[in-house]
């Protein structure tokens, strides 16, 4: 393993604090990510010497701002591997990108009795904007089945595509069970019915490389601060046949080409749908968090993660109260689990007793919840800055757990 996680982790300045007397174990990372020194450095040099409006200035600040902001979304293209840079919107993160293209998409697409497929696995920020928008246009939200995996019924969701299918709304990897759903072929098989496909990449980019045109993905949604970059931060690509078709989300500065009282035209893409001030700085700070990515293996900083990955599953296997709940065969990230007899949100906090940051609750993903029959899950994510000893420290604290409410 050529993985160097020492070195790694110094680049985060936040993990050699204290939490509670103890050394941060942090294992939230499926929430939020933390952020190395270069991407605050490079916040920080935006907020002391570059601040200004991006797209409206003729003076030197305003264009060193609009280059800083537009070599972001250059970097957020080549990271995705998208055609253009103007398929890649900005937004303020994953919720606000599936909302946009929700509502977006739906106002021409879809229409009295057409059918969008979500999955049994999303969360809520990839079920409610689609609830919402198919109400608006009298159309249907049908549920993809899982398994008792975690893995979704594939055959199911072949046999649910039809004329009346509008979309297909699907996470890339599950952020409660931390299953890796075949996107690819899900995406080539709704292609086949001439269905567009929207990737909730929120626990897929932090993660592993990704590709859109090779995925063939309509829409892809992710936020930044899941991945190393701050909160505010977010993109939402579409493939420019469907964005040019699709009218703006929401309108005023920034997004128009024309405006009269008789009438407004708009700009084309990106700007269509940025309308108003962006979040400039964290936009940049995206920039950077994917030139920190760049640099790293990232190949190797997966195949590192997944390796922590199978250590702690197997060390909380060998917990005899302890039930993993998510065990679907290709999986990312995250250990759900539940302790017979303890709710998760005491684990939780005796666990935080100890320095350790875990996610106890529903996770926004209640439809998880009601199908596995439990009020909420115990759930520990990780990110290529951890290590075995902090998994060690989990399993011992969970056994500790386990003795207190003995
Ligand atoms: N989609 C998935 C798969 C997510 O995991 C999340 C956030 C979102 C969408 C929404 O992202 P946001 O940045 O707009 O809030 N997931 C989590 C989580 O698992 N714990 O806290 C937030």
């Amino acid at each position: 393993m050529t993985w160097n996680v020492e070195k790694i982790r110094r680049d985060f300045p936040v993990l050699s604090r204290e939490v509670n007397g103890k050394p941060l174990v942090y294992l939230d990372n499926a929430a939020s990510s933390q952020v190395p020194q270069i991407v605050i450095d490079r916040g920080s040099k935006y907020l002391e010497e570059e601040h200004s409006n991006v797209h409206r200035g003729v003076h030197y600040l305003s264009q060193h701002a609009t280059n800083a902001f537009e070599a972001a979304r250059e970097k957020v293209k080549r990271f995705i591997n998208a055609r253009e840079a103007a398929e890649c919107i900005f937004v303020r993160g994953c919720t606000e990108g599936v909302n946009l293209v929700a509502h977006s998409y739906s106002k021409v697409f879809v229409n009295e009795g057409d059918e969008i497929l979500v999955s049994q696995m999303e969360h809520h920020s990839n079920i409610v904007p689609w609830q919402v928008a198919a109400a608006e246009r009298g159309a249907r939200v049908r549920v993809i089945p899982m398994n008792s995996s975690g893995e979704l019924v594939i055959e199911e969701y072949e046999a649910m595509l039809n004329e009346r299918t509008k979309m297909v709304a699907v996470s890339h990897v599950s952020n409660s069970l931390g299953t890796v759903n075949p996107v690819k072929e899900m995406i080539a098989t709704a292609h086949k019915f001439g269905v567009p496909v929207c990737v909730d990449a929120a626990q897929s980019v932090p993660h592993f490389p990704v590709d859109v045109q090779d995925l063939d993905a309509d829409f892809f949604v992710f936020s930044g601060h899941k991945m190393f970059a701050p909160t505010g931060s977010g993109v939402a690509y579409g493939k420019r046949e469907w964005l040019d078709k699709m009218p703006p989300y929401q309108t005023g500065g920034g997004m128009i080409r024309t405006v009269s009282f008789d009438g407004t035209t708009y700009a084309p893409i990106p700007e269509k749908f940025e309308a108003g001030t962006p979040a400039i700085a964290a936009a940049i700070g995206l920039g950077a968090a994917i030139d920190y990515l760049n640099a790293l293996d990232f190949e190797a900083a997966a195949a590192y993660e997944h390796e922590l990955l199978e250590y702690a599953t197997s060390r909380l296997a060998d917990i005899e109260e302890v039930t993993i709940i998510g065990t679907a065969a290709e999986k990312a990230s995250v250990l759900s689990f539940t302790i017979d007899g303890i709710h998760p949100h005491d684990i939780g906090t005796i666990l935080d007793q100890q320095g350790i940051a875990i996610r106890a609750g529903h996770h926004c993903a209640q439809p998880v919840m009601n199908f596995f029959d439990v009020p909420a899950t115990a759930r520990a994510s990780f990110a290529f800055y951890n290590t075995r000893e902090e998994i060690d420290k989990l399993a011992d604290a969970i056994q500790k757990v386990i003795e207190v409410f003995a």
